[in-house]
């Protein structure tokens, strides 16, 4: 891998979903989540002057909860108006300890906080859209009017909120970046006997992702 040098003008980390509601102890914990914490604080240090987060941020009872289907367990996949959508157990919440930025994380860098999927009736896994592919979060327009042009993603879950804002930042025109040290995935299976990780890993590939470590940037 050649090594990339961060160019702190047109280059921004995107610290996805880094809850403790992701992480072990959590309601809806990703496997070894919490180890992108350390890989994300050295470089908010050492690499990248500008980084947004975002943030899981549900109101209780929302529509992604499979609380709120009656006789639907979490994991399954339900018809919504906006298309198919997983449901989740109850995670994320407004307000409490699991949804906040995780406390270890170094915040000092972080100057944009998108928050998603606040709205009752519709999820949101990506950074920029809201599942229905059209609602936006606003963050596009922040991104453009500061000049970015290449994002490195990190955070949780690799092949949910990740995977979804890499291909929406695609769509936008930004050359896209995910830091594998950085990022774990959920793993659901998937009809053909993989999983949604390997899936997921599969898909940005073709569109143009790429796959780095965070030893290959040079920062300062
Ligand atoms: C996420 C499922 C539900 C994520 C958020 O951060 O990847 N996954 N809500
Ligand atoms: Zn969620």
């Amino acid at each position: 891998m050649t090594r990339i040098a961060v160019d702190q003008n047109k280059d921004m980390l995107g610290v996805i979903d880094v809850q403790p509601t992701f992480m072990e102890g959590g309601e809806l914990p990703v496997p070894d989540g919490a180890a992108v914490v350390p890989v994300i604080n050295r470089l908010l240090h050492h690499r990248f002057r500008n980084a947004f987060a975002t943030q899981d941020w549900h109101p209780p009872h929302h529509s992604s909860f499979a609380s709120r289907h009656p006789g639907r367990e979490p994991y399954e996949q339900l018809a919504m108006p906006y298309g198919p959508q997983i449901l989740w157990p109850d995670h994320a919440i407004q307000n409490t300890p699991g949804a906040a930025l995780h406390p270890a994380l170094d915040q000092h860098r972080i100057e944009i906080i998108i928050r998603k999927g606040w709205r009752p009736e519709i999820d949101s896994y990506s950074a920029f859209l809201e599942n229905d592919g059209r609602t936006s979060t606003g963050l596009k327009g922040i991104l453009r009017d500061r000049s970015i042009e290449r994002l490195f993603l990190a955070g949780l879950a690799a092949d949910f909120c990740v995977a979804w804002s890499a291909r929406h930042a695609v769509e936008f025109g930004f050359q896209v970046f995910v830091i594998l040290d950085g990022v774990r995935g959920i793993g659901l299976p998937t009809p053909d006997g993989a999983d949604t990780i390997i899936e997921a890993h599969a898909e940005l590939h073709r569109l143009g992702v790429r796959f780095i470590r965070s030893d290959d940037l040079d920062g300062y």
